[in-house]
């Protein structure tokens, strides 16, 4: 016991000591790898030429970030498990869909929380993203059950890693399901712990432990799936979920992610090219930040902080970004040609906030080459601005969070993107 607590202070102290930086000035020189120039150093200008390109950076980025998820997962049915016809003062249904993720008996799955605007004259586009603190917390309608799994101590009124009645509403912030329903499209979220708890050794418990040859006495390769990984399988899972809903348009699904659920939104996003969309709110550090820019949150940071959120194979690069052969302008690029939307926060310097809007303008010559629009300029517009066609961007004022500003810029650049 005592050799633990002291192994945890010594991991806290080496995570405090690692070298941030977090003043423009002093950010110094790097290069990122060229996104559009193929084996033999020739430029890519066509689309066809970045067919090739994109798949070569999907392999990159996820051997040597996110990890593989095995192939060949089985799973049982989605099952509507409770329907409301009048929620949210009338205006929505609300759905509950189990979304088992593993077979058997007893699978690992999630609880979508589903609310499909109710005056709908067909089938609706939707955005489909995964929460903090629960399904509860994110509602504020007291009749959502308590997410009964794992809860990080950070999601308010949780005691002892469960949720309490405390937490009510506690993200629904994060969550304005009446403002989105209104605006004509459905909304659904799951507990992101439903897929695996956010700690190390959570996959034990998890997905990837349900999954593992060895379960939990799985050794990790270092190119196989991490925790980002898991999650955004899981979120192609809801996906499915809600395709098979006749109220849903499934050609109009959006994925939309906060901080490290953005990272895993991208991620879903890249890897199900269903998602029709692909909103990053302040995903940083292994999401739209650029690692090779030393400004806030770095890779040695992220993976000595959460070890358990990329593949093994990250960490070789905790000391050597320059060597990463991939950078987030790739992972972005790999979005396109469906609109992306990138949002910072002005307070949020961890997440670096310009290298999150470089690696949408960095990327943004792939969108050119689809004739379509990315970002205007390399200079971050003003704060409170939304700029950009297929690739959106936007500063808030304000401190890390996904609030209803940032959603009332995302509901317009779905409107402009997805809207019939
Ligand atoms: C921070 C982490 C960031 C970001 C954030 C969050 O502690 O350093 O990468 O993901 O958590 O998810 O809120």
């Amino acid at each position: 016991m005592l050799a633990a607590v002291c192994l945890a202070a010594v991991t806290a102290m080496s995570k405090d000591a690692i070298p941030i930086n977090e003043v423009e000035a002093n950010v110094p020189p790097y290069t990122l790898p060229e996104l559009l120039v193929d084996a033999k150093g020739r430029r890519i200008t066509t689309v066809g030429g970045w067919a090739g390109k994109r798949k070569e950076w999907m392999s990159l980025i996820e051997a040597h970030e996110y990890g593989a998820v095995p192939a060949g997962l089985h799973r049982g049915p989605a099952t509507v498990v409770e329907m409301k016809p009048d929620a949210l003062g009338g205006k929505a249904v609300r759905k509950r869909i189990r979304v088992p993720l593993t077979a058997g008996p007893d699978p690992v799955s999630v609880d979508l929380l589903v609310y499909l605007p109710k005056d709908a004259k067909g089938p609706v586009p939707a955005f489909v993203g995964l929460n903090f603190a629960g399904n509860h917390a994110a509602a504020t309608e007291t009749d959502v059950p308590l997410t009964r799994g794992w809860m990080p101590k950070s999601a308010k009124g949780a005691v002892d890693n469960r949720a309490t009645d405390a937490a009510r509403g506690t993200e629904s912030e994060a969550w304005p399901f009446e403002k989105i329903v209104e605006r004509g499209y459905a909304v659904a979220t799951a507990h992101y712990a439903d897929i695996e708890a956010d700690h190390p050794e959570g996959w034990k418990t998890g997905l990837r432990g349900a999954v593992a040859p060895g379960g939990a006495n799985h050794v990790f390769a270092p190119g196989e799936w991490g925790a980002i990984s898991a999650w955004s399988w899981g979120l192609s899972r809801c996906f499915d979920a809600l395709a098979e809903d006749a109220a849903v348009d499934a050609s109009r699904i959006a994925v939309i992610g906060h901080s490290r659920l953005g990272k895993t939104a991208i991620w879903a996003g890249i890897r199900d090219p269903r998602f029709a969309l692909v909103v990053a709110n302040q995903s940083g550090e292994g999401g739209a930040a650029l690692s090779k820019r030393f400004f806030g949150e770095t890779v040695l940071r992220i993976n000595t902080s959460f070890p358990h959120w990329f593949c093994g194979r990250f960490k070789d690069y905790n000391h050597a970004t320059d060597k990463l052969p991939h950078d987030a302008h790739a992972v972005i690029a790999c979005v396109a040609p469906r609109p992306v939307y990138i949002g910072s926060a002005e307070e949020d310097r961890w997440a670096d906030p310009k290298g999150e809007y470089l690696s949408g303008w960095h990327a943004s010559p792939v969108y050119a080459l689809f004739g379509l629009k990315g970002l205007p300029q390399e200079a971050q517009p003003p704060v409170n601005t939304s700029v950009g066609g297929h690739v959106g961007y936007h500063i808030r004022t304000g401190k890390h969070d996904l609030t209803g500003r940032d959603w009332a810029h995302y509901l317009d650049f779905a409107d402009r993107h997805l809207r019939r």
